[in-house]
């Protein structure tokens, strides 16, 4: 019998790391994630899949870890012995790396090149393939579309210039140390699974809580922001085939669609039977439901960012020939399986406190 490939995974808890430790275990890997400390319970999304250890034959291992302290990550990597290492941890969202620049350069950046040295620390560097959860946030101010693996990159916050350290150092040992280091230079990709505060997940639970009489208002940030959106699941099929290929290289994942935030919130709406008329300018600009006149959307310039990644959209053709991946889902369907998602989460939640 063969042995069964070990699989490490730093950020398991997260979206993209719930996802891809369930696709490693459909394939029969034995799959190790890296969790964070914290006060409240914070696996919520692998629960399902996380069995007791003290059962007999546990596929799925949790590990306390922090991309912040090298020797911890150390411990993990001489322990687990993996032959993949995807790293999805990271501070991973645009706006609140703003008001954290230090320690999202220090988890992103540095903590990428953490995990990278451990893998040379134990000589791992010939068994040990690494996935560097890299972003199209890289191309920040370029305007210059579609966005391919040639595009010059300009990073417009401090997440996206902390993941430009952590896309060039893992170049750099893959050229200088001949290990097998790619890249994925994914678009933005939701789910239900998305975090609460991400612009996608943030209105279809709105939509689901004001369709459910939970909630007045939607209050948003830049409306016409362009996003290249695609579906978790597909992407971290993605990640796993960069892995599987003779030779590592980088790789953009997208859709090669783009649509505003505007039309996301109109979509999402419209999936709870909601058509949205817009009406003002700027901050000024609300949206009503067209049938009662009832204002659903305000904007809050709190959301505004200090310098905005206006239009992002993405080339996924090397991707297509070479890993034969291709996306399925486009932004619609994902708005209105999302907004499915969080009403029957919402009206599970109600019913269980006794309400409607
Ligand atoms: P999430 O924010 O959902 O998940 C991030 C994960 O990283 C969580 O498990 C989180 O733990 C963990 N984490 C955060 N900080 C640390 C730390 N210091 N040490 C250890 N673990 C930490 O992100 P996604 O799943 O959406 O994204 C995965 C990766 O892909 C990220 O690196 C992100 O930057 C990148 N990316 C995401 C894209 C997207 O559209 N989703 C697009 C391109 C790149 P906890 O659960 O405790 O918070
Ligand atoms: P992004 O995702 O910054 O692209 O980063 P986010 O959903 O936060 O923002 C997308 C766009 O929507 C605009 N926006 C708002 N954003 C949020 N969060 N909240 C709001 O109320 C709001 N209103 C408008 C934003 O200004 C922005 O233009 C995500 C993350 O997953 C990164 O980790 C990843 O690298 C990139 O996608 C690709």
């Amino acid at each position: 019998m063969s042995k069964k490939p070990v699989a490490l995974i730093t950020g398991v808890t997260g979206q993209d790391g719930a996802y891809l430790a369930q696709l490693l275990l459909d394939k029969g890997y034995i799959v190790h994630g890296i969790k964070r400390r914290s006060s409240s319970f914070n696996t919520g999304r692998i629960e399902h899949i996380y069995e007791d250890p003290h059962e007999p034959d546990p596929q799925l291992f949790l590990h306390y870890g922090d991309m912040t302290d090298a020797t911890n990550l150390v411990r993990i990597v001489q322990q687990t012995q993996p032959d993949e290492i995807y790293n999805l941890a990271a501070q991973s969202h645009v706006q609140v790396s703003f008001e954290t620049p230090e320690y999202t350069a220090n988890a992103d950046a540095i903590g990428t090149l953490r995990m990278l040295e451990a893998i040379r620390i134990l000589g791992l560097e010939k068994k040990t393939r690494f996935y560097q959860a890299s972003t199209s946030e890289l191309y920040g101010k370029v305007q210059d579309v579609p966005q391919s693996e040639t595009t010059p990159f300009y990073p417009r916050s401090p997440y996206a210039a902390a993941k430009l350290y952590a896309y060039w150092i893992v170049v750099n040992y893959r050229e200088a140390y001949g290990m097998h280091a790619s890249n994925g230079i994914l678009f933005n990709h939701e789910s239900p699974l998305r975090g609460e505060t991400f612009v996608t997940r943030k209105i279809t639970r709105a939509v689901a809580a004001i369709t459910l009489g939970q909630q007045d208002q939607l209050f948003l940030g830049n409306l016409d922001a362009k996003r290249d959106w695609g579906h978790a699941r597909e992407y971290v099929r993605g990640m796993w085939l960069m892995l599987q290929q003779a030779e590592a290289d980088d790789y953009v994942l997208a859709t090669g669609e783009t649509t505003t935030v505007r039309q996301f919130a109109e979509w999402s709406f419209a999936e709870a039977g909601i058509t949205i008329r817009w009406e003002g300018q700027g901050v000024d600009e609300k949206g009503f439901d067209a049938a009662t006149g009832r204002q659903l959307v305000s904007i809050d310039p709190r959301y505004f960012r200090p310098t905005e990644v206006d239009l992002l959209l993405g080339d996924p053709s090397k991707a297509e020939r070479v890993l034969g991946w291709r996306h399925e889902t486009g932004a619609h369907e994902l708005a209105r399986e999302m907004v499915r998602e969080d009403l029957k989460l919402m009206r599970k939640e109600f019913s269980e406190k006794g309400r409607p």
